[in-house]
């Protein structure tokens, strides 16, 4: 049996249920980007803000990129579970806050409708770095992007995150106050979003720039859960603890972190009654989660495809790479100033542990995608800042070697085939294959001013690179990480 609002009660003992009256909940949050961490993430502080009393906030959720969600939730009534484990412990809920599921390009009068609409105030967006269709050297609106282009030749038919937002806000009654809260991996994302939505209003219509830019409100916001895509597997086990099927059950760790600049422009969820942090600068926090949490598992991630290690959790338990990822971490650490009143250290040791939980399947593949989108997030300001200071960073400079020679050979240690799924990644691994392994050659690849930026790259560190792809080429992975 599917799980359903009529199939609620057949759920398994020992599941959490809305608790709620669903019937009374009116749409107030429209959010972009309906995979799986949203659903394991705002959607859940969301439903903190429900469950406290305030029925204002049902979520209608956008796919912008395909239907599969979208008509999986539409079929369930918008109800999916979330499980919590680590190591033994598993606890399961079923989610009442998303009210309406939509895909885009087959309901856009409906997703303009919603953005329209007074009665939403916030609009939340996760889809991914590449999704805002930012020029990768520059960080400005890329018009050369496909998706862009055909926007603002159609504004009214927009595909695009931003052609979206900038549709639905030209509907919008301009005194209906909006606050668009970005949660996507990005250093300063709110500010990164407001600059790009501006810029791509400018070029369709001035007068919505500028009521972007006076009106709108569009907070920074740090997120963190980690939340691996769904697997048959994962359904399967989701399936037998709630007893029902869920085509959008989720499984995560029950780490769950949302700390958002307190600059909102009208009404929102009391997101903390889920715990959210409502604080006057966000930035320490993402600085520091965007280095040692992701900069770490980035590290992981490339070092473990190269030595066919399929999850983290199984990287973490091999001696080398484990050791590694410390050293990755502490290279980072050393590079961020602490939040007040917050203890590094301790959310360093907190992480190795949350890396280690083998009760999640989190894939290596998936934290290796759009490496020339994170990677200038994660390691390249440290690398930068540490160089032009002069220091040294061991192991974060085998994690950049190890990056570079991975999107080259295109294939493990053991010479199995990897997929890179990286759309930037081609015009890298060109650059590379044609350059060689000297220093000269790297100092070509570092040029790529798309993932490495204008400024040039120190000969210190590109004389180091080239010594580290000498070793991967010759000895492989485990010996660079061991030398
Ligand atoms: C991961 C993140 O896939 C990745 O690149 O590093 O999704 C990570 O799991 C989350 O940011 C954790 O908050």
């Amino acid at each position: 049996m599917r799980l359903a609002q009529r199939t609620l009660c057949s759920a398994n003992a020992g599941v959490r249920q809305p608790g709620y009256d669903r019937s009374r909940l009116s749409r107030g949050v429209v959010h972009i980007g309906l995979g799986a961490f949203h659903r394991a993430h705002q959607a859940l502080y969301t439903e903190a803000a429900i469950r406290s009393g305030d029925t204002r906030w049902g979520i209608v959720g956008v796919s912008l990129r395909g239907p599969r969600m979208a008509r999986a939730l539409s079929a369930q009534d918008g109800l999916y579970s979330v499980t919590e484990r680590q190591g033994a412990e598993a606890t399961t809920r079923i989610v009442g806050a998303v009210v309406q599921a939509l895909y885009a390009p087959h309901a856009l009068e409906q997703v303009l409708g919603a953005l329209a609409d007074p009665a939403v105030s916030v609009v939340t967006c996760t889809v991914t770095e590449k999704g805002y269709s930012q020029h990768p050297s520059t960080s400005d609106l890329d018009t050369a992007d496909t998706d862009i282009q055909h926007d603002l030749s159609c504004p009214d038919a927009p595909r695009s995150t931003l052609g979206v937002l900038a549709a639905g806000l030209r509907r919008r009654p301009p005194d209906a106050p909006l606050s668009i809260v970005c949660c996507d991996n990005m250093a300063g994302n709110g500010d990164a979003l407001r600059r790009l939505l501006v810029q791509y209003a400018m070029l369709i219509d001035p007068v919505l720039a500028r009521r972007i830019r006076d009106d709108v409100a569009l907070p920074n916001a740090m997120v963190d859960r980690i939340v691996p895509a769904a697997t048959p597997a994962s359904l399967n086990w989701a399936q037998q603890r709630l007893g029902l099927r869920d085509e959008a059950a989720i499984v995560c760790e029950t780490f769950s972190q949302w700390v958002i600049e307190d600059r909102f422009a009208g009404p929102r969820p009391a997101w903390e009654a889920g715990g959210a942090l409502l604080t006057g600068d966000v930035r320490p926090f993402q600085a520091m989660k965007l280095r040692l949490l992701n900069g770490t598992h980035s590290a992981i991630a490339y070092a473990a495809q190269l030595c066919g290690i399929e999850t983290v959790a199984a990287a973490m338990a091999d001696p080398v790479l484990e050791a590694f990822a410390r050293g990755a971490m502490d290279d980072l650490r050393a590079t961020v100033a602490a939040p007040p009143g917050f203890d590094v250290s301790r959310y360093g040791k907190e992480l190795l542990c949350r890396f280690r939980n083998a009760a999640l399947e989190h894939h290596t593949a998936q934290i290796a995608t759009d490496g020339t989108q994170k990677i200038p997030v994660r390691w390249l300001p440290a690398l930068r800042e540490s160089a032009a200071a002069g220091i040294e960073r061991p192991y974060l400079e085998r994690a950049l070697a190890v990056w570079l020679h991975y999107l080259r050979s295109e294939s493990s240690d053991h010479g199995e085939a990897l997929v890179i799924r990286d759309p930037g990644a081609p015009a890298l691994a060109a650059r590379l294959r044609a350059a060689g392994c000297d220093a000269a050659a790297i100092r070509q690849a570092l040029a790529h001013a798309a993932v490495f930026g204008d400024e040039p790259w120190p000969e210190p560190l590109t004389h180091r690179l080239a010594g580290h792809l000498k070793v991967l080429g010759e000895r492989g992975t485990v010996a660079l990480l061991s030398c």
